[in-house]
């Protein structure tokens, strides 16, 4: 394949930048570049770098020779002062030299065609270089590290082993013998149990990564502009002592115990002739039943209220907060947390609290696997074929149809992992990653 290179560290002024290139015929291009190309390899060398007969930059050098690379390929690694200059002129030598900027994960799909890396392991690849929170970054490691792809080629493997034993059971119908296996029944449901509480360890990249929505509801001056200032850090929203001053809804991002939260502040809840405000109330109000979280913010305990927020809102995510606990007595049997949005006093525990309604231990006892779509649908199929052929072997229907059933699920698995693939995956898959990856 041809050289191409690409830098794979941002295009932004930093400490150093990493150049990345690859492809057979590479390494001879250390020559022009370097002046010699007798660089033991897996090594780090300072090199001086030159375009033609001017001097690049000295950068660190990391030499590999295939199949012991990333890729496979013949490919090294360049480290330079990361100016955005030294970028250009980096990228200028590597064009003389006759290599081609990589496209987007270009170095990942030679590593997947190089068998270095299974179509499941580089979409995990991807998805931990997405993650902007700890439970991502887990899951997807999880897949990649943990051998998610491993546990695919597993049940693909007992899935044909069935396979194979249904169609003996063929083979000895052929000669009129009445012999059916009472295992290979319980063995097939017992694949389809493994498997589904193998899929109820998954997790979807779509709900993992979401921004969890945090809404701020509450009686008018409880305080909950105070709160969500505090919240997003900085001071956001207008705060009074008028009751009614939030009208409209107002929404920031807020980071913290490692994810990132989209807050949003509303008109506090009370009896209004106002058209604007009223509207502001309809719109939090609307808003409640849709978020992954409510938090209810008082100052005095109103009873109605707080049972109202709690039934309207999803999943029972809910979380009362009684704030101003400075100049009132923190009530802690009536609420979910007790804080002073005018001293910070609270704030931790209630920090904690958000964070615990998402975190990922809440919903599994081990940490699963990050899946994508793809994986979502193929777990379905692979469920619905295998439940296919358990009712074909109870319904003594012909065993050619429950083969043709486990057919079906195992070369489902299979696509997972990339065993087999079309270009068209191939190139959904590596268009979503980053250059240089
Ligand atoms: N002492 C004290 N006062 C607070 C605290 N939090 C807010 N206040 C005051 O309470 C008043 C109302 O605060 P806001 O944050 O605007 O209350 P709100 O719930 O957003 O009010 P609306 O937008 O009108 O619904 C302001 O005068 C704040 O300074 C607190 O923790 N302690
Ligand atoms: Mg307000």
């Amino acid at each position: 394949m041809s050289v191409v290179f690409a830098l794979a560290t941002p295009p932004a002024k930093s400490a150093i930048c990493v150049y990345r290139v690859s492809g057979n015929g590479c390494l001879d291009g250390l020559e022009g570049l370097f002046g010699h190309q007798d660089f033991s390899p897996r090594m780090f060398h300072l090199a001086d770098m030159k375009n033609g007969e001017q001097l690049v930059d000295r950068v660190g050098l990391i030499v590999f020779k295939g199949p012991n690379s990333y890729t496979g390929e013949d490919s090294f690694e360049v480290y330079a002062h990361g100016s955005l200059g030294v970028m250009s002129l980096v990228s200028d030598a590597f064009i003389n030299s006759g290599f081609s900027e990589a496209s987007p994960g270009e170095f990942t799909k030679r590593a997947f065609l190089n068998n270095k890396i299974s179509l499941n392991e580089a979409e995990s690849l991807s998805d931990l270089i997405d993650s902007t929170s700890s439970s991502e970054v887990f899951l997807s490691g999880s897949s990649l590290f943990g051998d998610l792809s491993g546990r695919l080629a597993e049940y693909s493997d007992r899935v044909n082993s069935i396979r194979m034993r249904v169609e003996a059971e063929i083979d000895f119908s052929d000669e009129d013998e009445d012999f059916m296996d009472d295992e290979l029944f319980f063995d097939l449901c017992k694949v389809k149990e493994d498997f589904e509480s193998f899929v109820s360890l998954c997790a979807n990249k779509r709900d993992v990564s979401q921004k969890k929505n945090i809404l701020l509801v509450g009686p008018t001056n409880s305080g909950k502009s105070s709160i969500f200032n505090r919240l997003v850090g900085y001071e956001r929203a207008i705060v009074t002592n008028q009751p009614g001053t939030t009208r409209d809804m107002i929404s920031s991002e807020a980071f913290f115990e490692k994810s990132v939260f989209s807050i949003s502040d509303t008109a506090g809840m009370r009896k209004t002739d106002d058209v604007v405000e009223e509207k502001g109330i309809e719109m939090s109000l609307s808003h409640i039943s849709e978020v992954d979280l409510v938090l209810g913010v008082f100052e005095n305990y109103e009873k109605n209220i707080m049972s109202f927020l709690k039934k309207t809102c999803k999943s029972n995510k809910f979380i009362s907060v009684q704030n101003k606990t400075d100049i009132n007595e923190a009530d802690v049997k009536r609420y979910d947390c007790c804080v002073s949005a005018k001293t910070g006093d609270g704030f931790k525990e209630l920090r904690q609290k958000i964070s615990n309604c998402f975190s990922v231990s809440d919903t599994r006892n081990e940490i699963g696997f990050m899946v994508r779509d793809r994986h979502v649908k193929i777990f379905v199929s692979v469920t619905e074929n295998l439940e296919q052929a358990i009712q074909g072997l109870s319904n003594k229907k012909t065993l050619e149809l429950v083969a043709e059933d486990l057919k079906n699920a195992r070369s489902e698995l299979d696509e997972l992992i990339g065993k087999k693939f079309s270009d068209s995956l191939l190139g959904d898959i590596f268009s979503s990653f980053c250059i240089g990856k």
